[in-house]
């Protein structure tokens, strides 16, 4: 009997581990599958079989972890390319919200549409991601905003779990806008969402987490406060969106539930930074929204770093503010619009982006034990990926021990 289910040889390694060298890296590796699971990876010198069902030598290819999105808003109906266009003559952001424009004509589409269209029209997105290496991805609620369309969202998120070679990962964002019913009264929805919807997620298991867009145009730190609360109370993780417009200490408030996640982040105070670095919060930056909204505050990177809060990068796919389908693209711009190096980029797409989800026990580096979920990439060196725009240097994709991508028969 083999030793291993697929022995991947003649590579190098990006293992991510954290402490190690540079990237984790093991130049000429090799990395050993087995029932689902990372059995083995190290250097070649060191394997101690080389009897596998199935031997793939990668002709000097780096391998990777599967990539992670940990931020996405991928499930929604419509588009809002003619939003852009007014964007672009001159309305900003905010006043198309205020307008009832924005989220809320996203809102009106994903109501309108079936579970299975909104499978259908997100799958084609996810197969962009999944071309590039990503084997899980978060996916947001939030464009329903009643229990019936929330939940149809969330469970047309479990089912591209079922269907597309990723994970997923739920989370339920029902106070990211006030829905039009509710208009003027932002308090009487928060009861809706507390009293009825949070429940009725839970009690069907269709969430993982739950988030609140924390935010002048969203949700004030009060209301905020009283999701989180609701969360704890059913057993489940919170995140945030916080600080993408302005300051309304969502950080503090968030770090103080121990979210797992603050996501955007462009307008936090040093309090704010502290208080997740003492919580273990991931700062999860989204370059993509910053960029098509063209942000001009920076996030804080540098108190960061000094504060050691681990820092991750996701698309944050939605329609309006960042209609990405990806992730590389979002490394270029964390390096050139928020100066990550290289290495931190990808740290934030593999590792750090696993710890936004809390699944780093099983996912996020190439060690024993986690899931056998890599990327093999054509390129000289790791940079590379954040490197170049517009390529796709991925030749083969592994999800669960399985090979569902391979560009090799086409070289
Ligand atoms: N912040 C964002 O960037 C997305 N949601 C949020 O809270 C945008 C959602 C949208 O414009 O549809
Ligand atoms: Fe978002």
């Amino acid at each position: 009997m083999a030793d291993w289910d697929t022995l991947f040889i003649d590579c190098h390694l990006a293992t991510m581990r954290a402490g190690a060298l540079p990237y984790g890296a093991v130049e000429d590796g090799a990395v050993a599958l087995k029932d689902g699971e990372i059995a083995w990876c190290g250097p070649r010198a060191d394997l101690p079989s080389e009897n596998a069902a199935e031997v793939h030598a990668l002709d000097g290819a780096w391998v990777t972890p599967g990539l992670i999105d940990c931020h996405t808003h991928i499930v929604y109906g419509g588009d809002r390319a003619g939003e852009f266009e007014l964007r672009l003559t001159g309305a900003t952001y905010e006043e198309i919200a205020r307008a009832g424009g924005g989220i809320r004509s996203t809102v009106e589409h994903t109501r309108a549409a079936t579970e299975d269209e909104l499978v259908a029209s997100a799958l084609r997105r996810i197969a962009d991601l999944t071309a590039e290496g990503v084997t899980v991805i978060e996916i947001k609620s939030g464009y329903g905003l009643n229990r019936d369309d929330e939940m149809k969202q969330l469970r047309a998120a479990r089912a591209i779990g079922a269907q597309a070679p990723v994970d997923v990962a739920t989370t339920f964002l029902g106070a990211h806008a006030v829905p039009p019913e509710f208009d003027g009264e932002p308090d009487r929805y928060i009861d809706l969402v507390c009293n009825e919807v949070i429940p009725a997620v839970a009690g069907e298991k269709l969430a993982d987490a739950v988030d609140v867009f924390c935010e002048g145009i969203g949700f004030t730190a009060d209301q905020s406060e009283r999701v989180f609360a609701a969360a704890q109370k059913q057993g489940l993780p919170v995140k945030g969106h916080v600080g993408q417009l302005s300051d309304l200490g969502g950080a503090e408030l968030a770090a103080r539930y121990g979210a797992l996640s603050c996501d955007h982040l462009e307008f936090v105070s040093e309090t704010g930074v502290k208080a997740m670095a003492a919580a273990g919060t991931v700062a999860v930056l989204l370059p993509g929204a910053y960029y098509f909204l063209r942000e001009t505050h920076l996030p804080p990177i540098e108190l960061f770093r000094t504060h050691n809060v681990s820092l991750a990068i996701a698309t944050d796919c939605n329609p309006g503010s960042s209609p990405a389908t990806s992730l590389l693209l979002m490394l270029n711009m964390a390096c050139t619009l928020f100066r990550l190096t290289p290495e931190e980029a990808l740290a934030g797409v593999t590792r750090e982006a696993a710890c936004a989800l809390g699944m780093s026990a099983t996912h996020g580096t190439l060690e024993p034990g986690k899931a056998a979920d890599l990327a093999v990439w054509r390129i000289g060196r790791p940079a590379e990926l954040s490197y170049k725009i517009g390529a796709n240097p991925c030749a083969i994709v592994v999800k669960s021990g399985k090979i569902v991508r391979d560009l090799r028969q086409r070289a």
